[in-house]
């Protein structure tokens, strides 16, 4: 259900259910989910890029796996988020290595918020983002309700969730919610490209360059001029420092580690 490929330090990793448009199934949630951690835990992975198959890119929860009208008792939602999406939305954040989405057509509900949660969200021109939650009476979830507000603010946020109309990549990029719209017949050459590049780069400074942007929405000036010398500290004492400042006094490229 997802496609798993670690070529040049990306860990690529294909969201696989293209008749469903990539609805997200148990075991779709555990295989990516397991796809993060392993970016996590390989130092050989140095930048993934997620995707989907086919025309979609995630339609957002399987709804056909919940037909209220087999009966039974409603189901505990919180504790579906709490199993399967909060724990890879924490990963995704928290992982000190870059994360490149392609949003290669559609991307509705959790779909799309699983998308705003990568560090660079590139979106083929065709491609829309839906927050349908309001359609089937829920509410924005996988992060939704903080990025789109982070991102967004609040009138545009609430516009987007409570209508649940469809954003075009195009707007979506000229409001800064995602970072550019490209053609649909570049985007996987430009998303490949760009995961490459990262992949290539100084692994240890980028993750701490993530780190401190995603801290600056919460810190105050002080806290984040502390955050940026004790990581500067850090960067600076890297291996991949020393290569930087070296290649450019020859006028070489530089060739990081990632260390
Ligand atoms: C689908 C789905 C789908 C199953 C298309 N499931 N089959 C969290 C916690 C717990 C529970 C609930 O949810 C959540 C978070 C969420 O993500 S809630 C939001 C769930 N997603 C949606 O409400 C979106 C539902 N899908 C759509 O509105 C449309 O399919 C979109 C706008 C994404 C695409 O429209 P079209 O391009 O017109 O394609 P289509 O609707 O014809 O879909 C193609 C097939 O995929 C179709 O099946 P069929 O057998 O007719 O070919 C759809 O039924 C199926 N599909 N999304 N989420």
């Amino acid at each position: 259900t997802v496609l798993v490929d670690l070529t040049d330090g990306v860990l690529t990793l294909v969201l696989n259910r293209p008749d469903r448009l990539n609805a997200l199934t148990d075991d779709m949630h555990m295989a990516l989910r397991a796809g993060i951690q392993r970016a996590h835990d390989d130092a050989d992975v140095r930048a993934v890029l997620l995707t989907g198959a086919g025309r979609a890119f995630c339609a957002g929860q399987d709804l056909g796996d919940r037909d209220p009208r087999r009966g039974g008792p409603a189901p505990d939602l919180g504790q579906t988020l709490e199993t399967y999406y909060n724990p890879t939305l924490r990963l995704i954040r928290s992982l000190d290595k870059p994360v490149v989405c392609a949003v290669n057509g559609v991307a509705a509900g959790a779909g799309a918020n699983i998308a705003l949660a990568c560090d660079i969200v590139l979106a083929a021109q065709s491609a829309r983002f839906i927050q349908a939650f309001a359609k089937i009476g829920l509410v924005p979830d996988a992060g939704g309700s903080w990025s789109l507000t982070r991102i967004l603010g609040e009138a545009r946020a609430k516009a987007l969730a409570l209508t649940a109309e469809p954003l075009p990549a195009q707007q979506a990029a000229d409001w800064g919610l995602i970072w550019k719209a490209v053609a649909d017949e570049a985007l996987m050459d430009q998303a490949s490209a760009l995961a490459l590049s990262l992949a290539a780069g100084p692994t240890l400074g980028l993750g701490l360059t993530k780190r401190l942007i995603q801290a600056a929405a919460t810190n105050s000036l002080d806290e984040q001029l502390d955050l940026e010398r004790d990581a500067q500290r850090k960067a600076g004492r890297s291996a991949d420092y020393a290569e930087g400042v070296t290649a450019f006094l020859e006028k070489r490229p530089a060739l990081f580690r990632g260390e």
